[in-house]
């Protein structure tokens, strides 16, 4: 069903993505001695080598293949292989070697292990414990893996090695998204008549399948599980809804889902289908003006906004792109979301929104992000801006949480997950140099990139980032495999324009 209705337009909020706060007690964990150790796959070649007469059950396409060590999974270390008429074509992704490893039984019991973690990490209660193995520079560990998600919108991932007990790496791996701002125009809604109450509600089923229901402020502790918040249906007699942010966030989530099945034949953010639900009106840490959205694994989220830094975040279709683009990355490459790998996961979810802004929204198309939502009060501003990134820097003028936009200045602490939502901006004006043309907006370099397009730029990142990069890959991994996506889908000098892109921003 359908229905046309108005919007009143209302001042608009904006909110802001980088929530930083939840992640301290894991931070101090991270260091450039935890960070797994990998190779790229082309280092690898002559082992290589001996797949390439493999047969595979697919014939055209790629299958992707988590290393296993003795049956226990090795963390970061995948590869992907592109077969062509049966034939392994390349290979992408990362591999560690295994060395050194005595034994693969633990010392520490599983129980143990969450005694350990839990006098380390307040209210720590993991919902899934693994026996894995943890490749570092100059050894390699048997650990465990411990996951936890909580309702207060931390999903804590903490390596423990399984031998001393001691931890090895812990961060918060949950995709903390942006905001939005509602802004009164008229939306077309799917809709559906509820069987129990024979009302309309906010729910489309079909090829695509997506439903938009109300957190009402429900109060989260911190022994809630979101996974058992079901949400309340958002109910009209006469198909007519008023609840802004649910209507934006149900009209742009049909909008993106739309146009990932258009124009890359992928059905939900899965490609599997799987429905997307859409919570409003999300509280957290006891407040109800949340600013922020995130994806946690399973359904989007989405705060009401303070009214100050922001309006609620549904309100912005880049927003609600970037935050779906996040369930793509889970279910294709799992880039992890620390350091390099996770500015790489951030990065794709605002080129994926820039993508939607360009195709959807047209006429207001720009290299903003979240300005529809970012502090209703003042205008012009956004919540990251991939053509100039450093120019967030006038938010917090005396801190260093500001975007990068150049590699040999990128960021290099511990906040933010080791900078996911500041290094993702070298990234993001690569993609925009790459698009529109040009050179640094800063001067840092004097490459001078031909521009290629939206469309062509996007399909070359779009299939680099689902089909060749694996959960550990690196900003120069995404450079190689761009480069070789683009060989085989471009022009010789487009493929020029992608290694100008990336020497631009200094990588
Ligand atoms: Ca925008
Ligand atoms: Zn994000």
């Amino acid at each position: 069903m359908k229905s046309f209705f108005k919007m009143k337009l209302i001042s608009i909020l904006f909110l802001l993505g980088s929530s930083l706060s939840n992640a301290d007690s894991l931070r101090k964990y991270q260091t450039n001695n935890s960070e797994v150790h990998t190779y790229p796959a082309r280092k690898f070649k002559s082992t290589l080598k001996s797949l390439g007469n493999k047969t595979h059950s697919v014939r055209n396409g790629r299958v992707r293949k988590v290393h296993k060590h003795e049956g226990l999974r090795v963390i970061g270390s995948e590869l992907v292989y592109h077969i062509k008429n049966g034939k392994i074509r390349r290979v992408s992704g990362r591999r560690a070697r295994v060395s050194n490893l005595k034994t693969i039984k633990p010392k520490l019991s599983k129980s143990s292990a969450v005694k350990v973690v839990k006098k380390e990490i307040n209210n720590f209660l993991p919902q899934k414990v693994e026996l894995v193995i943890y490749p570092l520079e100059t050894e390699t560990l048997l650990a465990y893996e411990l996951i936890e998600k909580t309702a207060l919108g931390r999903k804590a991932i903490v390596y423990l090695d399984a031998t001393t007990g001691k931890i090895i790496n812990a961060f918060d791996g949950l995709n903390h998204g942006v905001g939005i701002g509602v802004n009164g125009d008229k939306r077309e809604l799917s809709t559906s008549i509820d069987s129990n109450s024979g009302k309309y509600v906010l729910k489309h089923e079909g090829n695509l399948s997506f439903e938009t229901l109300s957190m009402a402020h429900a109060r989260l502790g911190p022994f809630n599980r979101l996974f058992n918040l079901k949400g309340k249906k958002i109910k009209s007699a006469d198909d007519v809804f008023s609840d802004k942010a649910a209507v934006d966030a149900h009209y742009f989530t049909g909008k993106f889902l739309e146009l990932l099945k258009n124009k890359f034949n992928r059905n939900s953010f899965d490609n599997k289908g799987t429905k997307i639900k859409s919570f409003v009106h999300v509280s957290m840490n006891f407040s109800d003006n949340y600013v922020n959205a995130f994806w946690d694994g399973k359904a989007m989220s989405y705060g009401d906004g303070d009214g100050k830094n922001s309006a609620p975040l549904s309100g912005a279709l880049d927003v609600v792109a970037h935050e779906i683009t996040h369930g793509i990355t889970t279910s294709t490459s799992k880039l992890r979301y620390l350091n390099e790998s996770g500015a790489l996961n951030e990065s794709f979810s605002d080129i994926m929104a820039s993508f939607a802004e360009y195709n959807i929204q047209r006429s207001k198309f720009d290299w903003k992000l979240g300005e529809d939502v970012w502090t209703p009060g003042k205008a012009g501003d956004a919540l990251r801006y991939m053509d100039n990134p450093t120019k967030d820097r006038e938010r917090r003028p005396k801190s260093d949480l500001y975007s990068r936009d150049y590699y040999p200045e990128r960021y290099k602490g511990t906040g933010d997950n080791g900078g996911v939502h500041l290094n993702s901006g070298i990234i993001n004006l690569a993609f925009h140099l790459l698009v529109e043309g040009g050179t640094h907006p800063r001067g840092k370099t004097k490459i001078r990139v031909k521009g290629i397009g939206m469309e062509k730029a996007m399909a070359v990142f779009y299939l680099t980032f689902t089909e060749a990069l694996v959960s550990s890959s690196n900003f120069q991994d995404a450079k190689e495999e761009t480069i070789l996506t683009a060989q085989e889908i471009l022009s010789s000098s487009e493929v020029k324009s992608v290694q100008a892109a990336w020497k631009a921003v200094g990588i």
